[in-house]
């Protein structure tokens, strides 16, 4: 090779390549935000963020997910298909174009969208691309499907395994599909990927991509689920509405303002919770920020505006309050946005300021159109902010009484708890138990000494629909409450507290998960303190028995499972799954649960119960399977083997 060309090999694109891969394989904290449970989901994420811009671009309407038997995923979609042929601009190490494919899929940071207008909307990892997923995967293949031509191309590592191989023709079709395989010399804890985060994810990403159809399987499980939104957010608001009176039709503005596409859906219920969410570029934007913000006071001010102007409050009236104004309502709000600030990595809060004034602007005029062309929604809307304003004062005071009462109350134990005899809180602890049947085996279980049972009988009161003064005054609760001493609410005291560790202890079934959810709302709302401190423990009962001769094992997993029974040799082994705490006896319970030198605990994080909360009150319905009912009722072509 001549002299001149290795003068040009410093500077050309495949060696920055080489160097981005290097640089994203010895810093994934940096693309990805680490190497855990979570950093692993934003690799699926990061790649069907890619498949959702082509969706908003309008030019995709089908995104498959497949997690296979290996957890290596495929992400497929119709989109127009990453572009292939030679790279205006990156060289090679010979100074020759790159191929546009080999660019995209490793110079990191090349993004993937250049020169054809549009822009990213659906805000990708921290905008490092499929790149970035490449460089963290053992193997990568990718296939395009584009100009009627069907072309391949492997990565190792996100190195390219040669040429671009075409693999045949296409009639009309076009799309990517992306096969990958994470890699474990990066991500070397014990994890894999979840089908039930990886589900919510896509459900909320269907919600504000209208029109698409997302089909998620899970090979491993043999589990799978697909979304079609035609409604897009205002399908959504009806969905969050599915057990409230809607007080008018779902009023819905969408209006795209320099550049910045506004999005919002709004029906006033006549339930007294608020349930708001806010989207910027189909994220889950969980901590709100301007966009958010926005829309509330744009309500606000609507509702106080119309309501002087037509003499609905009086001069002496004060306006209403932002309280006075959510209360029963469902919302969303969804922005796309070219470029979106966000206050951390994990993209949670939006900071743009001029997304305020827009959605302030786009919603407030579609409101009070809204409210002046409906003056019998108006007034019935406006007769609930009153009737609120009137109850925030009266209900204040109630509140007051009956915490004091319950405070009082806290002083006599509830007759189900089976007390513990230590005293100091930093050596007790407390177990919530589902159902009387399986607090008896946990009663004869314990270790007297240490451990306190209480046992709970079905499911507490659905904290979302209640007030806290009706919340109070449920006899579960209220045994709860008095068990753990430490008050509720503002009256809520850590120094009460009279274990150090509590423990929700329910079955590895969906009524265990439900109950566990009502569990951690609850904590989450009322005692934050408790999960803040590092209280709040879930404990993990096994999933299988198995017995081989005279030993016995205990799988907490599946693959725990196969695991044990490879290791007996397979033959004569006897498997029990448990369905629920109530199966096993009180030696085992304790064995496999209870005994601190053998079982393992999940300690709550703020997170989970943020999750939790979320799940509640997006999923939980009072009665149905919130997943079927969320299929009969809004989707259009679903199918679902996971029910
Ligand atoms: C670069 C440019 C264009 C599309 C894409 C990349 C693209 C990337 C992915 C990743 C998964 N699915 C994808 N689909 C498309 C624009 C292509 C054009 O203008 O024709």
């Amino acid at each position: 090779m001549a002299e001149k060309d290795n003068v040009i090999n410093y500077d050309v694109s495949s060696i920055q390549a080489l160097e981005g891969i290097d640089h994203v394989r010895k810093r994934p904290g940096m693309y990805v935000g680490g190497t855990d449970i979570k950093a692993l989901h934003h690799l699926v994420y990061e790649v069907v963020d890619n498949a959702i811009d082509e969706a908003l671009a309008g030019v995709c309407n089908r995104i498959d997910i497949t997690i296979h038997p290996d957890s290596s995923v495929t992400i497929e979609d119709n989109g127009r298909g990453i572009p292939v042929g030679p790279h205006p601009t990156k060289k090679d190490a010979n100074g020759r174009p790159m191929e546009t494919l080999d660019v995209v899929m490793t110079v990191i940071g090349a993004g993937g969208k250049f020169g054809g207008g549009g822009y990213k909307v659906s805000g990708g990892l921290h905008g490092v691309g499929i790149s970035a997923v490449n460089a963290l995967s053992e193997w990568t293949i990718t296939e395009v499907k584009r100009d009627g031509k069907h072309w391949r191309q492997e990565y190792k590592r996100g190195v390219p395994q040669g040429p671009i191989k075409l693999i045949g023709k296409v009639k009309d079709e076009t799309g990517t599909k992306q096969t990958f395989k994470f890699d474990k010399q990066i991500f070397t804890e014990d994890i894999d990927f979840r089908f039930d985060t990886l589900i919510q994810r896509l459900r909320e990403m269907s919600f504000v991509t209208r029109g698409v159809t997302i089909k998620f399987l899970d090979e491993r499980a043999d589990r799978e689920m697909t979304f079609y939104f035609e409604g897009g957010i205002t399908a959504f608001v009806r969905y969050l509405n599915r057990n409230r009176e809607g007080l008018h039709p779902v009023v819905h503005v969408e209006k795209e303002v320099e550049n910045i596409g506004i999005e919002a859906a709004i029906q006033y219920t006549d339930s007294y919770t608020e349930s708001v969410y806010s989207f910027a570029n189909t994220i889950n934007t969980i901590d709100g920020g301007t966009h958010l913000t926005g829309l509330r006071s744009s309500l606000t001010r609507v509702v106080n505006d119309y309501a002087r102007k037509n003499g609905l409050l009086k001069d002496a009236d004060p306006n209403f309050s932002g309280d006075d104004t959510r209360e029963g309502l469902t919302a969303i709000v969804s922005i796309k946005h070219p470029d979106p600030q966000f206050e951390s990595q994990t993209k949670v809060k939006l900071m743009n300021p001029e997304a305020q004034t827009y959605v302030t602007q786009v919603v407030g005029e579609a409101f009070s159109t809204f409210l002046e062309e409906n003056p019998q929604a108006a007034k019935t809307i406006i007769a609930k902010c009153l009737t609120s304003a009137r109850a925030r004062d009266a209900a204040r005071k109630a509140r007051d009484l009956v915490i004091r009462k319950s405070a009082l109350e806290s002083l006599t134990l509830p007759g189900k708890l089976a007390d513990c005899s230590e005293r100091d809180s930093n050596k007790t602890e407390l177990y919530i138990v589902e159902g009387d049947s399986a607090g008896g085996s946990a009663k004869q279980g314990r270790d007297r000494h240490f451990q306190a049972i209480l046992p709970l009988r079905g499911k507490i009161l659905n904290t979302e629909r209640a007030r806290l003064d009706k919340i109070l005054g449920n006899n579960e609760v209220k045994s709860l409450i008095s068990a753990l001493g430490t008050g509720i609410g503002d009256n809520f005291d850590l120094e009460g507290l009279r274990y150090g560790r509590v423990i929700i202890m329910t079955d590895a079934d969906v009524d265990g998960s439900h109950i566990r959810t009502l569990l951690l709302t609850f904590f989450f709302r009322y005692m934050p303190q408790l999960i803040d401190g590092g209280h709040m423990y879930i404990a993990q009962p096994p999933l299988y028995r198995i017995a081989y001769k005279n030993q016995v094992k205990y799988a907490y997993s599946d693959k725990e499972k196969d695991k044990a029974v490879k290791e007996y040799g397979n033959d004569k082994v006897g498997i029990q799954r448990y369905k629920g705490l109530g199966e096993m006896n009180p030696e085992q319970l304790w064995e496999t649960t209870m005994n601190p030198t053998n079982r393992t605990l999940l300690l709550v994080t703020v997170d989970d119960a943020a999750e939790a909360d979320r799940t509640f009150d997006m999923l939980m319905g009072d009665a149905v399977d919130p997943r079927k009912k969320f299929i009969q009722t809004h989707a259009k072509s679903v199918r679902n083997l996971d029910i």
